[in-house]
């Protein structure tokens, strides 16, 4: 069976990160695969999310793949957080090395992806009119790549441009002269607002939500620090893999925030907010995820920072988040955010207490005032996690919908596979650590995993490989227990599911820290995959 012809091994849909790795593995491992991918380049993320000031937020160093010692030797960082055309480079890199784009079928959407019973395989059509069978199926779709639009009614009538973060315009934007409005202040938000601000003649910041963020201290790379991250590579990888989170952080303390004294709190957060990392704070104390009181601690420290770079008090409050818990959504890591606001052609709008009513021909409307603008920018973020799989019509045995069957929220074993779904596999799917990590970490487990997995489904001649009820339900059940032991599930976050309305409220990731997770993945491959039947 080779790519050209009308059934192959397998078909893969996405050419972000996971699309590109799981494509060479593949190869690697005997297996014709074809990608389909919806944007007209590789990169994923990376080619959609081009607005101002979009970069990594974990180290570049660390945010790069580690399955070649050749590739992470060669290639060059020059930013300790790479701005996103520096990635895309990256990832072009990589499609020329391992010449990747051959199999790759560009501007192509999957529309449904149907498992035939009597054949033993999946066929997928795209809108492109292809029909294509295959024995494996893998999702590589992303978690982040469905951008949500806000349902505020007169989006159509607006007369100037508009744009999303995550659907950004290749040749950029000019907002020279204009008044600009921004809706949203998550992590997109977060990172474009002040570059914006710097171009526009105004700009209006429609909040509903703040958010906690912290100074990123971006700086260029030294040589002598990448000479010495180079070498230290197998240690520095090995130790990210084996970490909570996916990045080279060494043992995770065991103090408490609640137990130590408060100037010593005090010094230690003041140390995690210089190291200019997202994990800096959150890692200072073990209980700051799972005990509000401690939380409390470290909230209020973010809080007061704020109060300090934000000359206006009144804005300041509004800017300071106060109705979630820190970590409990995303934070974000930001060059300028906060002073931006210190600007003179920055106005921030607290749209939770004075709603967007409408947009309008010339602007926006809320309840109690009309803001005319030119432009406007949705940084609104996404479908996250489920989003881009239930986007296609996926359905297993018996004609049964993936949307059917998520239609309470996403049930799957490991994250990885669906029961009824067989030869189905979701690349740092629902019930996978996934977004809670360095995404570069979890994608090489997951495609490792997942090429393993498949190898020895043929090494056994088995057509099918899928995960039962029982091992799923089991699982699910655990993702939910460790879910709940911490504060993340009180959080209206999209991991909850809670920025798309009508989305069942399921805390999606697995918390349970992607060295754990590792070892539990591993333990099931050891016992000739447990939890999967053969056939
Ligand atoms: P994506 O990169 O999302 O690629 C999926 C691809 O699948 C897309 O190109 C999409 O077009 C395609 N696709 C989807 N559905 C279909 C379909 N039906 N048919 C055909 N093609 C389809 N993670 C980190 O760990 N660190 C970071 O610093 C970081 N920064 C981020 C910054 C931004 C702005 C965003 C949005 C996310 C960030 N992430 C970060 C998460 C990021 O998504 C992952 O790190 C990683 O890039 C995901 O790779 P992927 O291949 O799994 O998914
Ligand atoms: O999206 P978000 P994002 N009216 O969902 C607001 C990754 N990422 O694109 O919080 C008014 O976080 C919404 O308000 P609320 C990262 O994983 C990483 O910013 O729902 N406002 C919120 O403020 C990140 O977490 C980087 O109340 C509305 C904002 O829009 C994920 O992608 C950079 C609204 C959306 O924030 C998503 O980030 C970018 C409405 N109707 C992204 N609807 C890095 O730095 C939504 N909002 C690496």
């Amino acid at each position: 069976m080779h790519a050209g012809s009308d059934r192959l091994d397998s078909v893969i849909v996405g050419a972000g990160f996971s699309g590109m790795y799981m494509l060479h593995r593949l190869r690697q491992a005997g297996f014709a695969a074809r990608v389909y991918e919806a944007g007209s380049d590789v990169g994923g993320t990376w080619f959609w999310n081009r607005y101002p000031g979009a970069r990594c937020d974990i180290e570049s160093m660390d945010y790069s793949y580690s399955f070649d010692p050749e590739l992470e030797q060669e290639w060059e960082w020059t930013e300790r957080y790479a701005t996103q055309p520096e990635i895309l480079r990256y990832a072009n890199h990589v499609a020329d090395r391992y010449d990747l784009r051959r199999d790759v079928q560009f501007d192509t959407r999957v529309e449904t992806a149907w498992w035939d019973d009597g054949q033993a395989c999946w066929i997928v059509t795209t809108d492109a009119g292809d029909q294509l069978t295959a024995q494996f199926c893998i999702m590589a779709v992303g978690c982040l790549s469905t951008a949500k639009t806000p349902e505020v009614p007169g989006l159509d009538r607006f007369e100037g441009p508009w744009y999303h973060t995550g659907r950004w315009p290749h040749e950029g934007v000019d907002f020279t002269g204009q008044r600009v409005g921004v809706i949203g202040t998550g992590s997109s938000g977060i990172q474009s607002i002040p570059l914006i601000a710097e171009q526009a003649e105004h700009l209006t910041v429609f909040q509903r939500t703040p958010n906690f963020s912290m100074p990123a201290r971006n700086a260029p790379l030294t040589p002598d620090f990448v000479e010495q991250c180079k070498a230290d590579y197998p240690e520095r990888r090995e130790l990210a893999r084996r970490s909570r989170v996916g990045v080279p952080l060494g043992v995770p303390t065991e103090e408490l925030a609640t137990q130590a004294d408060a100037d010593e709190r005090e010094q230690r957060f003041c140390a995690g907010w210089e190291k200019g990392t997202l994990f800096g704070l959150s890692a200072t104390y073990a209980d700051l995820l799972i005990d509000k009181a401690a939380n409390e601690t470290v909230a209020e420290f973010v809080r007061q920072r704020i109060r300090e770079i934000v000359h206006d008090p009144e804005t300041a409050e509004m800017l300071a988040p106060k109705d979630h818990p820190f970590g409990t959504k995303r934070p974000c890591l930001d060059t300028g955010y906060f002073s931006t606001f210190n600007r003179d052609n920055v106005a921030l709008v607290n749209v939770r207490k004075d709603p967007i009513a409408e947009i309008t021909a010339h602007g926006l409307r809320t309840a109690d005032t009309e803001y005319d603008l030119d432009a406007l920018v949705f940084a609104t973020g996404f479908d996250a996690m489920t989003g881009p799989l239930l986007g296609i019509d996926i359905r297993g045995r018996n004609g049964v919908a993936l949307r059917e069957r998520w239609a309470e929220g996403p049930r799957s074993y490991l994250g990885v596979s669906v029961a009824g779904f067989p030869n189905l596999f979701t690349i740092t799917g629902p019930g996978s650590p996934s977004v809670l990590s360095n995404m570069m970490v979890s994608i090489e487990q997951h495609v490792d995993w997942i090429v393993d997995c498949v190898t020895f489904a043929r090494d056994r001649r088995s057509t099918t490989i899928e995960a039962t009820a029982e091992a799923q339900d089991v699982w699910v059940d655990h993702v939910n227990e460790v879910a709940a032991f911490t504060l993340l599930p009180t959080a209206n976050s999209w991991y909850m599911g809670a920025n798309v309305p009508g989305k069942p409220r399921v805390f999606m990731p697995y918390i349970g820290g992607v060295d754990v997770y590792r070892q539990i993945c591993d333990d099931v491959a050891a016992k000739d995959y447990e939890g999967f039947t053969l056939a």
